[in-house]
């Protein structure tokens, strides 16, 4: 079924039961459908983390474009074209009202997001707080965050865009946090060890979570038997190891919520295990950095590398420098880890880390 972005209500109340295995087996995630192209399903997930309604519509298309024509895909298509002519009229009305029909929408910051999730009091803004320059509201009591706010964690030289949320309960779950965990690189799922009902609204909020389609996993993933379905790689992180008790509900957790996550245990107040999760939170994003020099100069710009996927490649680079340098681009000079010093390379040279790359035209 086609992915649709409004429709969290409506999925859970179609959906009903809660789904206690949050966690695709491995080989929904690996076999790709017989019949959805390669290139249908990444322009579903791009459509997934569209964040304007220009960008939605152009996914769409592309979808109608590449699905197979058979049978097969005859619902689908009918999906499609219905949710095609919805955002066309959705995408006038904004243009004539001049005001965004669509929730909140973060703009993505840095060298990728992470979201921080969990139930009431689990120390998210506490954690954010600790991570990055912000100065949230952190309190005693739930629902001290109310909106979703995005904040930057520097790492080395780059930073990471981080976004505290308002908790997730049995009875609520913010309506903008589906897209935003669906955009996000990763997911940081807190628990509470200082209170004795943390571990249970812990499950509350994975329960909530499971009766939508959006879900947190090992890895980022759309699940291919339902196509709406979405994961996005979460890391687990038990809060307040410093309090009473802490330890003992630390093993209680692993006992009645044996989440296969990675694991970060911290203490957001006084700072245990905070550098270690900064580190894990930068590693995940998954980028290389690369630092851009003029050929009359003799030193790069080591201010502002320019953060890509690991494994993107020169001519990537050289499209967010300058459009014109796509084109244009006859070859650079990189030096790094991968080359000799001043190494000419082409297009499809790919990026290491902390490479510097002098573009010529
Ligand atoms: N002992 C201890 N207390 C903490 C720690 N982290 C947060 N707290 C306390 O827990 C309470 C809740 O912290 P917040 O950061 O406001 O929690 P939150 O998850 O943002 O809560 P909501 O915004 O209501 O969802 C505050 O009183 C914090 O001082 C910690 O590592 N150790
Ligand atoms: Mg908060």
């Amino acid at each position: 079924m086609l992915y649709d972005k409004k429709r969290t209500e409506s999925v859970e109340k179609e959906t009903g039961a809660v789904d206690r295995r949050p966690f695709p087996p491995a080989s929904r995630v690996e076999n790709m459908p017989a019949n959805l192209t390669a290139q249908y399903l990444k322009a579903e997930e791009e459509y997934r983390r569209a964040t304007t309604l220009e960008e939605e519509l152009a996914c769409l298309q592309t979808m109608m474009k590449e699905i197979p024509k058979h049978k097969g895909t005859d619902h689908l298509q009918a999906e499609l074209k219905s949710k095609i002519s919805k955002t066309k009229k959705e995408l006038a009305t904004e243009k004539s009202s001049g005001k965004r029909t669509r929730g909140l929408r973060i703009p993505r910051q840095g060298a990728g997001t992470a979201i921080l999730l969990g139930g009431p009091n689990a120390g998210k803004s506490q954690l954010t707080a600790a991570l990055t320059r912000a100065t949230p509201e952190v309190a005693p009591y739930p629902f001290t965050t109310t909106v979703p706010a995005p904040a930057m964690m520097p790492w080395e030289d780059v930073a990471v865009q981080l976004i505290d949320t308002p908790p997730i309960t049995a009875d609520y779950l913010d309506s903008h946090i589906h897209g935003l965990i669906r955009g996000a690189d990763l997911t940081l799922l807190l628990v509470d060890l200082e209170a004795d009902d943390g571990i249970e609204l812990c499950q509350e909020a994975l329960d909530r979570l499971a009766k939508t389609k959006t879900r947190l996993g090992r890895e980022s993933c759309l699940d291919e038997n339902d196509v709406g379905l979405s994961y996005t790689r979460t890391f687990l992180v038990p809060n307040k190891i410093d309090a009473p008790g802490a330890d003992e509900r630390l093993e209680l957790l692993h006992e009645l919520l044996p989440l296969d996550l990675p694991e970060y245990v911290i203490s957001a107040k006084e700072g245990t295990g905070i550098e270690p999760l900064r580190n894990a939170i930068y590693r995940a994003m998954d980028v290389v950095r690369v630092y851009s020099k003029l050929p009359a100069a003799k030193e790069p710009d080591r201010d502002r590398p320019f953060t890509l996927r690991r494994g993107s490649t020169l001519v990537e680079m050289a499209g967010m420098v300058h459009k014109d340098f796509v084109a244009g681009l006859k070859f650079a000079r990189v030096w790094g880890s991968a080359v000799h010093p001043g190494t000419q390379v082409k297009g499809d040279y790919v990026l290491q880390d902390q490479d510097v790359v002098e573009l010529h035209q």
